[in-house]
């Protein structure tokens, strides 16, 4: 049974284990659950890039930001499902589309679905992050057949307002409810190395394993420190605020623990990730990554150099589904 009436005592407690005996804890869970030389492949396209109105200041896409990404339209049907052949083709599992929107507008979702049932065709699952969602545009999505929504919460709830003014962390889980109550698989994590203090990472995992269910995948970025963009100028002054290797493994293995059912994402930073640290990772639970020479706008580590770690670590590629639908909790969230 897994549980979601974690404290947050318990949380840092977790955190402030002896390294090794954290990450052997956490390979024991990940071993209970998952068959750990297997990792999921996720390939991820920009189906709508740049001039987004939110002020996320780690995101490159950002009106607010200064990083030189040029806005485009929604991406022709055609040329998304071409993508994905690719992926597919790669041998990705799913595919993960994202729009620069604070939300979809009403009249983008015929496009959206007729892309989401075209992708599912193929024999890839669905993930799409458009922004916020209505109870209305979550139940359109479900129907259209998408497997997984990602909407991260991204840090600790007291930390959310230094990163992100035009929205808040309530509206993120409202989100997270909608796309729930739709019945669609919820991927949803956050970021690190935003110059948090270890505190918030308690507080970022506390919120994700105290929800009514865990996020079927839990996508852990280390922040990809982006030229013009609020966070990567300020961590370009202060070197120091970047996040030690250690302590990234750290979070991986206490999100492992305490959602041990859930696909846990080595995400966004791998590109400059050395392969000793990622392997840790592995160790320490996460059994998913991002493929492909690029994420959303910047560069990821790439198909070649994927293919080299997983030969060098005996890593395989996981084949087929995963449970559709992860083992739902009952318990309440604090009783
Ligand atoms: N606009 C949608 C939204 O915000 O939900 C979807 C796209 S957004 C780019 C998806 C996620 O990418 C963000 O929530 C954040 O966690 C992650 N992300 C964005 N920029 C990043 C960066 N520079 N480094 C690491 N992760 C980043
Ligand atoms: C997630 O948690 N990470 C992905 C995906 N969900 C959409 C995005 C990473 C973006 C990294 C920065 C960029 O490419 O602009
Ligand atoms: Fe917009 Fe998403 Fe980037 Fe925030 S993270 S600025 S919502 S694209």
């Amino acid at each position: 049974m897994t549980r979601t009436d974690w404290t947050r005592a318990e949380i840092a407690a977790l955190f402030d284990l002896p390294f090794t005996e954290l990450v052997f804890r956490a390979a024991e869970v990940h071993r209970a659950h998952h068959a750990a030389d297997q990792v999921q492949l996720c390939t991820l396209l920009s189906i709508k890039t740049g001039g987004c109105p939110e002020d996320c200041g780690y995101c490159a896409q950002s009106t607010s930001a200064n990083a030189g990404v040029a806005a485009t339209k929604l991406m022709d049907v055609r040329a998304v499902l071409q993508s994905a052949a690719q992926a597919r083709d790669a041998g990705s599992q799913r595919f993960c589309m994202g729009a620069a929107w604070r939300n979809p507008k009403d009249r983008d979702m015929p496009a959206i679905v007729e892309i989401v049932k075209g992708v599912r065709a193929m024999g890839l699952e669905t993930c799409m992050t458009l922004g916020m969602l209505t109870p209305k545009q979550s139940g359109m999505l479900a129907d259209a057949g998408l497997d997984y929504y990602n909407h991260n919460i991204d840090t600790s709830p007291e930390r959310y307002a230094e990163i992100i003014t035009t929205r808040t962390f309530e509206e993120r889980l409202e989100t997270l409810d909608h796309v729930r109550t739709a019945g669609i698989n919820v991927c949803s994590g956050g970021i690190v190395g935003m110059g948090e203090a270890r505190s918030d990472r308690v507080g970022f995992i506390h919120a994700l394993a105290t929800l009514p269910s865990h996020p079927e995948s839990v996508p852990i970025n280390a922040l990809v420190p982006i030229k013009g963009t609020v966070l990567g100028d300020m961590l370009a002054d202060t070197p120091l605020a970047k996040i030690d290797d250690i302590e990234f493994v750290r979070t991986v293995a206490v999100a492992r623990l305490t959602m041990p059912m859930s696909m846990v994402r080595l995400s966004a930073g791998r590109e400059s990730m050395s392969d000793a640290t990622q392997a840790l990772c592995f160790m320490a639970g996460a059994n998913s990554i991002f493929t492909g020479d690029r994420l959303l706008t910047a560069a990821n580590a790439g198909d070649d150099a994927d293919a080299a770690l997983f030969a060098r670590l005996g890593l395989t590629a996981m084949q087929g589904q995963e449970p559709m639908r992860a083992e739902r909790t009952c318990a309440a969230v604090s009783a």
